[in-house]
């Protein structure tokens, strides 16, 4: 059906966030759960692990060869990390392409995710970022967001099991969307 179609293509716009050893150490878990989930967008799948070192350093893959490498899989592996994948509900905007989901791929949620999450350094993040708001140092700012399409598949199936994610209707939608 057309609902169906446009599940489907919202699908295509998940991202992954995950909220590192130190957001969890610092107590950050509903501040930031709270800014995607106020904005509108639908978690579909959350939990609390704590990776090891090689699982770090294949999060991380492409950072490889960086002389911050070895430090940021050690601190990734520190300690426990909530996992979540939000994609944003259907949207008007959407339903006009439905023939097409590439046409939005790369829109919506991982595009907002990073303008949430703010700047890599968190002294260059904008207040009202998450990183603006909570972090000081590169090394220890609390959160980690897909850069792009791509890079969200694929960690989301790093992170997450296919049963793992879950597929519902909000009820809220209609309130979030004209
Ligand atoms: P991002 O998290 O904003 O996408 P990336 O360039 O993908 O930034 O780097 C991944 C993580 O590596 C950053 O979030 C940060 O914690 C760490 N990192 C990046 N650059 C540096 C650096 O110059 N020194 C120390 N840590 C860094
Ligand atoms: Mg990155």
């Amino acid at each position: 059906t057309f609902v169906d179609q446009e599940l489907s293509a919202a699908e295509l716009e998940r991202t992954f966030i995950a909220i590192k050893p130190d957001g969890v150490q610092r107590g950050l878990i509903s501040d930031i759960i709270a800014r995607f989930e106020k904005k509108g967008y639908k978690l579909v799948a959350i939990k609390l692990v704590h990776p090891t070192k090689d699982f770090a350093e294949k999060h991380y893959d492409d950072l490889k060869g960086r002389p911050f490498f070895n430090g940021l899989t050690d601190f990734l592996s520190s300690g426990p990390v909530v996992a979540m994948v939000p994609p944003p509900p259907p949207s008007q905007s959407m339903s006009n392409h439905t023939a097409d989901p590439q046409v939005w791929e790369g829109q919506g949620v991982i595009k907002y995710g990073r303008k949430f999450i703010g700047a890599t350094a968190p002294l260059a993040s904008e207040p009202g970022t998450i990183r603006g708001d909570f972090a000081i140092s590169v090394g220890r700012n609390i959160i980690h967001g897909s850069d792009g399409p791509e890079t969200a598949k694929d960690e989301i199936a790093l992170w997450f099991k296919p049963e793992e994610i879950l597929s519902y209707k909000k009820e809220t939608d209609k309130w979030l969307y004209e």
